[in-house]
Order: structure tokens, then sequence, then C-alpha cells
């Protein structure tokens, strides 16, 4: 029989965005000021700006297999990062103010981002963009934080719990609509719980069993390893058996 295969090749596109800024690194801001964009390693023809001038980019360093590219001041302390650098002259803009508004343009403008000074203020930290809001970190050349991951105290487990998110950051969650991160499972059934990183739009569900519901089905179901060693004792005797079978038809 004949398959055929069919491969669609979807090109992975993913939008060039400015993805962090580094407006007021710790003490003096001079050669440490930084602009990280996402989604592409190469801005030749790409224009940096700030509310008072713009600047074309030099290439420093051209990282191949990268989807991030670093816009950095001249001589700065961040060109041996693993992305393509980029210098915009002596001063990114006419520096990167504690309230600025940031233009990329690619020949047409690619993005206007504003920002101010609530966060990462002075503090070795920069502002990471996700999800359209600014959250404090440090991730130059590499993906900014995953603040969306939702991390519980268990996977699943058996009534009576009590659910524990575990906050990446400040961040709001809702357990089965209830704005929270501390969730007291009360009905005495079989159910499955939601949760929801608000922030975000995801969301997760986990599994909780009464105690008094619990069966080898439901284990099994859900892959609890508590009687893997019995099925590895079946399993191994099984096919003794049928090795024994076999041995004894061809001989
Ligand atoms: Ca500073
Ligand atoms: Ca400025
Ligand atoms: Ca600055
Ligand atoms: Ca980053």
């Amino acid at each position: 029989m004949k398959y055929i295969l069919f491969l669609i090749l979807i090109p992975s596109i993913s939008a060039i965005e400015i993805n962090e800024i580094m407006y007021n690194p710790e003490g003096n801001d001079n050669l440490k000021e930084y602009i990280e964009i996402s989604g592409t390693n190469n801005l030749s023809n790409f224009t940096i700006g700030d509310t008072e001038q713009n600047d074309s980019l030099t290439l420093i360093k051209f990282q191949e297999n990268s989807n991030f590219s670093l816009i950095v001041e001249e001589n700065s302390f961040y060109t041996n990062l693993n992305c393509s650098i980029y210098s915009a002259s002596k001063t990114i803009g006419n520096t990167l103010n504690n309230e600025d508004t940031i233009y990329l343009y690619n020949n047409r403008l690619i993005e206007k981002l504003t920002y101010n000074t609530k966060l990462a203020k002075n503090n070795n930290k920069s502002l990471e963009i996700i999800n359209k809001q600014f959250y404090e970190g440090y991730s130059p050349c590499e993906p900014n934080k995953d603040i969306c991951k939702i991390t519980t105290n268990k996977e699943f487990f058996y009534y009576p719990e009590t659910i524990i998110i575990i906050p990446e950051k400040e961040i709001r969650y809702k357990i089965n609509n209830i704005t929270t991160i501390n969730y007291k499972i009360t009905e005495n059934i079989k159910q499955i719980i939601e949760i929801e990183a608000i922030e975000c739009a995801i969301s997760k569900k986990i599994i909780v069993f009464p105690r008094k519901i619990i069966s080898e089905s439901y284990i099994n179901n859900f892959s609890y390893k508590k009687n893997n060693n019995k099925k590895i004792i079946i399993v191994f005797l099984t096919t003794i058996i049928i090795l024994i079978i076999k041995n004894d038809i061809f001989n």
C-alpha cells in the first residue's frame, strides 16, 4: 500500500515588536541602556527613535538562529550576548529618559511605545513587555519571563484540600470564577477546577478527587503511578509466557 504524504509548509511568522527596555539601569545609565526587539535577528533598514531624535542602526554582531535583536549605545556593555546587536550611536535617541516614547521604523512606523518610571527605576531591572503590559525583569537577548505560568501546590489531589497558586509575579488569578490565590474545595464530588491567570487570558484545568470516590479506574485513567509495579510484573510474566509458547510452537 502506498501512502502519499503531503507536507504543508507554514512559515512561522512572529511579529516584530519592542520587547524589553532598559531605560534606567542602576547608577550612571551611560553604556547600559538597551532596547530589545523580538521577532527578528535582522534590523537592517530599521530606525529607532525617541521623542527627540531618530537613529539609524549599525550592525555590531549578527547572530544566526536568534529571535532577538538588541539595540545598544556605542561601546555598550552588552555586545557579547547571544542575539544580533546593533548600535544606535552614542545614545539611543537622545537617551532613554524616565518617561519617553520609543519609535521603531522599517520605512514605515512598526511600533510606538510610551513608558513611564513606575517600574524598573535604577534597580538593574528592565521593563519587560508581556501581552502589552510592563513587568520588571532582565533578559536581554532572551525571552521575557513567562509570567503567565500557572503553578499549583499539587497537580491533582484528593478532597478536602486547598489549592494554592504559586504566583510567578503580581498577577491576578481566578479559580472557578472567584478571584483568589487560595481556594478551598468544598464539594465532595470529583470535579474539575479551572484556574485562570486573568491578565494573560491563560487557563488551566486540574482534577480534584474526593476520597470516597477514588477508584482504580479513575486512578488508571489519570495514570496514577501507585499500581505501576503490579502492572510491570504482569506485563513481564505475560511476555515470558508468550515467549515460552512461541518456542514450543517453533521447536
Ligand atoms: Ca540610573
Ligand atoms: Ca529621550
Ligand atoms: Ca536613562
Ligand atoms: Ca528579553
